[in-house]
């Protein structure tokens, strides 16, 4: 991985790219802090764990993508780090983001309208039994696939089920959105529509195309 010979091995957690009530009234102020808290302590639990658990200086990404050479309590701290990581960064305050052409066309492509494939990442979301995530993912032969995953697995893990590289995500474990939602994940699902930063989510389509899993 690039840079990695000048990475001093720690798990830092990255700042949020905007500031905790900014997501408001669709994810408020408490819920944003407690969740980003929860994020700390995987960086935590992982620089606690490197150079003792058989990993040192070893990317939280490559950890996740090599995942069945870990044991379950690495691979669940380094997806906790890195699907945070990923989510806060494919929200956005800033309202009226679209998609790129070529990721609409490739929904249109891939799911017939972009309604249908709202209607397919929601249900995803909706029926993650207990803890997971839902994510929207390229395939390895190119294509869009809505899928999801338990706990804090990833769909770049060597072990997943459905393999790819995500390029939409969303928490659905209950502490996303317990504190303001209670117990509608639906209503935590269409409050994330409006909330979603389609150029990053865009970028993200358009370098997966390119790169594969790396
Ligand atoms: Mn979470």
């Amino acid at each position: 991985m690039n840079g990695r010979n000048n990475w001093d091995g720690v798990y830092r957690l990255p700042e949020l790219p905007y500031a905790f009530h900014a997501l408001e009234p669709y994810i408020n102020e408490d819920t944003m802090r407690f969740h980003y808290q929860h994020h700390a302590v995987f960086a935590e639990n992982l620089n606690k764990m490197a150079g003792k658990e058989g990993f040192y200086r070893i990317s939280a990404y490559e950890l996740v993508r090599d995942s069945s050479k870990y044991t379950a309590e690495i691979r669940e701290n380094a997806g906790g780090y890195i699907n945070h990581k990923m989510f806060w960064r494919m929200l956005t305050p800033v309202q009226g983001s679209q998609p790129s052409l070529a990721l609409n066309n490739a929904i249109n492509r891939d799911f017939g309208s972009f309604n249908n494939f709202k209607k397919a990442f929601h249900d995803e979301a909706r029926f993650v039994f207990g803890s997971g995530w839902a994510w929207l993912i390229v395939d390895h032969t190119g294509h869009l696939q809505v899928t999801a995953t338990a706990n804090h697995d990833n769909p770049i893990m060597d072990t997943a089920r459905e393999r790819g590289i995500p390029v939409l995500c969303l928490d659905v474990w209950e502490h996303a959105y317990y504190g303001q939602n209670q117990n509608s994940r639906s209503d935590y699902i269409n409050s994330f529509w409006n909330i979603v930063d389609w150029k990053a989510v865009s970028r993200r389509f358009e370098q997966g195309m390119k790169r594969g899993i790396r």
